[in-house]
């Protein structure tokens, strides 16, 4: 059994922290995540233990632990948890952080003593007590400080060791959690300091933009979010563009009103929208970009004479396919490098065609959230993941990565490929999807292609789609299967929305219960705009009559 200080102190600390009445938490897309003020603290302080006791089986591995509610509201938060290679919390483990997050203060101390007789066991009998380590970051939310507070409170209580990193993008802290777990490691990921972030990400842009010019400035949108501070701080380490680099403006910078965080901007407004910030000064033609609030997404926009023009996580992962598969060719590598693509139901249908038909890339399907996605694409060589609303990024394997650092070239244009291969490794931050990465590798092969936003645009058309948000009264009873294209609860729905669908020229369109909002999205796509807003409005109203 535990320590009685062990125990008393945990009692102790989850007191002022009391699940509300009636309330049931559960472990959505990307974590928990709920309003700040309906019970969070008492979610964090347990995912602190659960940090603690992950990382003690693990070695003492260091766990980290991000506070953040993404692209949702400013009155929102929530918390994520990070592995120690700086993917996401095994999803085995979702089962015990939802028990313990669901446990009432008075037998929190109990349930957690089982859990450690019953996850250490192995540890236990080597009859070592293993230190715990965490890493910490946050956004800039107003209930961020209050919720570090019970965070620190739940770790104190265990003797767990700390760093708090204050504001952080959630890919910076991924990076961190993965610099600290490999320091030891014949290559170590990097340096777990925000100086060793911007560094590695200077040097690899500055190696893959030899030879290479980028056209014209590119306006980023930080919704209002932490990307706005670490954004203007990785400037200070890149080259102007009159040194051959790149020239950033940044707008939606405004951390600190906090209802303005996501409102009005952000890659989920523009994505979900379908167009500009109103705030946006940009002019026609304009190259544009948006983050969410944790910096995690990213679209690219630009508008002219025929309006508003959308370029979503799908075409970012085409464009980082095009490049990769190139270089692989030109590295005369092209049969040891296979390219893969991850995608969600949410990926157009058009982008889909592209990528099967003239690409000639296989493509894997998974269900929404990153998680899956990930480890889709750790299956191949060079697996390239993106969500159609920004979130994505591309893995090298071990054999991957080891071929391109180890071949040795045969001519100019072989080491060229290789070279930039090898800087894409160390550019592209494989932990996770990280936006301002993304928006850094994007610019770079925009710049070897030569390509506008125009032409980016035209390598094929996207399918019109309508993504609406619903609210019902339970989410709960919708219940998705086949990566989440079809519903298999409640029954009878699936064959309503297959009736509409098939009323369609091209038509597509399925519902799914987000997991990180109390609503069900419909997303639907057809030939023609009208008809893609027909279906989404009779999809709409299907669920609603089951809902
Ligand atoms: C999170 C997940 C994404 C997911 C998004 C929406 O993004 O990390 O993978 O696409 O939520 O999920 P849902 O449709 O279930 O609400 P973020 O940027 O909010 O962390």
């Amino acid at each position: 059994s535990l320590d009685v200080r062990v125990l008393d102190a945990l009692a102790a600390g989850i007191l002022p922290y009391p699940v509300p009445p009636g309330r049931k938490y559960e472990y959505g897309t990307a974590g928990f995540r709920m309003k700040a003020d309906a019970g969070l603290e008492h979610v964090v302080f347990t995912v602190g233990l659960i940090a603690a006791l992950r990382s003690k089986l693990l070695k003492s591995a260091t766990i980290g632990i991000m506070i953040t509610a993404s692209h949702n509201p400013p009155e929102d938060n929530g918390v994520k948890l990070v592995d120690p290679m700086g993917d996401m919390l095994q999803q085995s483990w979702e089962g015990y952080a939802t028990t313990l997050a669901n446990t009432q203060n008075a037998d929190l101390a109990k349930t957690y003593e089982q859990f450690v007789n019953d996850i250490l066991v192995s540890v236990i009998s080597q009859n070592q007590d293993r230190p715990a380590n965490v890493v910490i970051g946050r956004d800039t939310r107003p209930s961020g400080p209050g919720l570090v507070k019970a965070l620190k409170a739940a770790l104190d209580a265990v003797g767990a060791t700390y760093q708090d990193y204050g504001y952080l993008t959630t890919p910076q802290l991924h990076y961190m959690v993965r610099c600290i777990n490999t320091q030891k490691h014949p290559v170590p990921f990097g340096i777990p300091t925000e100086e060793g972030y911007y560094q590695k990400m200077a040097n690899a842009f500055k190696t893959m933009m030899y030879g290479r010019k980028i056209n014209g400035p590119v306006i980023v949108d930080c919704a209002n979010g932490v990307g706005a501070p670490k954004l203007k701080e990785l400037i200070k380490y890149l080259p102007t563009s009159e040194e051959g680099g790149i020239d950033i403006k940044v707008v939606n910078d405004d951390i600190l009103k906090p209802e303005v965080l996501n409102h009005d901007c952000g890659a989920d407004y523009v994505k979900t929208r379908q167009r500009a910030p109103p705030g946006s000064k940009a002019a026609i033609n304009d190259r544009c970009c948006s983050l969410d609030g944790d910096a995690d997404r990213l679209v690219y926009y630009y508008t002219d004479s025929s309006g508003f023009h959308l370029l979503d996580g799908d075409r970012i992962a085409i464009l980082g396919a095009v490049f990769l598969k190139e270089m692989a060719e030109k590295a005369g590598l092209a049969d040891k490098l296979k390219v893969g693509l991850v995608q969600t139901a949410y990926a157009n249908g058009a982008s889909t065609e592209y990528v099967k038909k003239v690409l000639d890339v296989p493509i894997e399907v998974t269900a929404t959230g990153v998680k899956h996605l990930h480890h889709a694409a750790a299956r191949f060589d060079i697996g390239v993941y993106f969500e159609a609303n920004g979130h994505g990024t591309i893995l090298f394997s071990e054999k991957a990565t080891q071929i391109i650092r180890e071949t040795q070239p045969r001519n100019p244009g072989q080491k060229y490929a290789l070279d930039s291969l090898s800087a894409s490794i160390d550019l592209i931050n494989q932990t996770v999807g990280d936006a301002i990465s993304d928006m850094l590798f994007t610019e770079v092969v925009l710049a070897y292609k030569s390509w506008t936003p125009e032409n980016w645009l035209g390598i094929y058309k996207d399918l019109p789609n309508r993504l609406v948000r619903v609210t019902v009264k339970d989410r709960s009873v919708f219940r998705t299967t086949d990566a989440e294209r079809k519903l298999e609860s409640p029954k009878g729905i699936q064959n309503e929305i297959n009736k509409a669908v098939a009323s369609y020229v091209k038509g597509r369109a399925f519902a799914r219960p987000s997991g990180t909002e109390d609503v069900l999205r419909v997303y639907a796509e057809a030939h023609y705009p009208h008809e893609a807003e027909a279906l989404a409005a009779q999809v709409e109203e299907i669920v609603k009559k089951y809902g």
